[in-house]
């Protein structure tokens, strides 16, 4: 472990410092009577230095999808935008963020059908068996979870925030993600694309990018036996103190996938 020296600081000998206490007690407890009443004894003192520690915290709005300010979009199905995020869904026709997928070994155009549906579980809309803490728990993080999904189209949703910390430190963001589809191969085919769906967290211009071959082979929160993902992306912050922050989870195939998000949290540290 490293230590550092920290500037000698003064101490008061115990039975100077006992005097001095209750004299300064005796005046009314001023800082004046106490440091006139002072013994002086230098003395080294050492701490050790923890190179992970938080100096300060990160500036992240709504990072477990608990706050219920969301906006509801009439115009779309009512899906909800969550609080504090930037919210953007790709529409009919248009290249999805990951903008190719595999099909049968060729690589071909990954398009959106439009948009899925985005909204917020509650607690209280889910049955016991899928409560924060159950083994098919769908909320990791207090009382809500959000939910990206479609039962029909293939779809993509990006949720991005600028994040705010202090120039120089590394910013560390992790959080969960849990994608489950219903969707069965096609005869003859044995098993679904290994990108039948992707999810990815970025910061700055760090990327944790996992795709559905890799994200059903996790369980990534002990207890809960549904294949949820830990994400976790490091950016070091510029000198304007703000770094972007995306979740991406994007649907290749018509059919359905069920995204859920929750329990993001952000560190920095030097
Ligand atoms: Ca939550």
């Amino acid at each position: 472990m490293a230590w550092h020296a920290l500037s000698p600081v003064r101490w008061l000998r115990p039975a100077a410092a006992a005097g001095a206490l209750a004299a300064a007690l005796a005046g009314g407890g001023s800082a004046g009577n106490l440091a006139a009443a002072e013994v002086s004894s230098t003395i080294p003192f050492y701490m050790p230095l923890i190179s992970r520690q938080v100096p300060a915290p990160v500036g992240f709005t709504n990072e477990s999808f608990e706050d219920r300010r969301w906006y509801t979009d009439y115009t779309h199905a009512g899906n909800q935008w969550p609080y504090g995020w930037t919210f953007h869904s790709t529409e009919q026709g248009e290249t999805m963020p990951f903008p190719t997928k595999h099909q049968d070994g060729n690589i071909i155009p990954a398009m959106a059908g439009g948009w899925g549906e985005y909204v917020h579980k509650l607690a209280e809309q889910l049955p016991f068996d899928e409560q924060r803490g159950q083994p098919r728990g769908l909320i990791i993080d207090q009382w809500t979870v959000y939910k990206a999904f479609s039962a029909a189209i293939p779809q993509a949703l990006v949720l991005s925030q600028v994040l705010t910390g202090t120039p120089g430190a590394t910013m560390e963001v992790t959080g969960y993600i849990l994608g489950e589809t219903f969707d069965v191969p096609w005869y003859p085919h044995t098993k679904l694309e290994d990108d039948h769906w992707v999810a990815s967290v970025q910061l700055g211009a760090a990327a944790d990018t996992r795709y559905y071959v890799d994200m059903t082979q996790r369980y990534e929160v002990p207890g809960n036996e549904r294949h949820w993902n830990r994400f976790v992306v490091a950016a070091g912050v510029p000198a304007s103190g703000e770094v972007l922050l995306k979740i991406i989870v994007q649907q290749n195939w018509a059919g359905r996938t069920d995204f859920f998000i929750d329990a993001f949290h952000a560190v920095q540290h030097y």
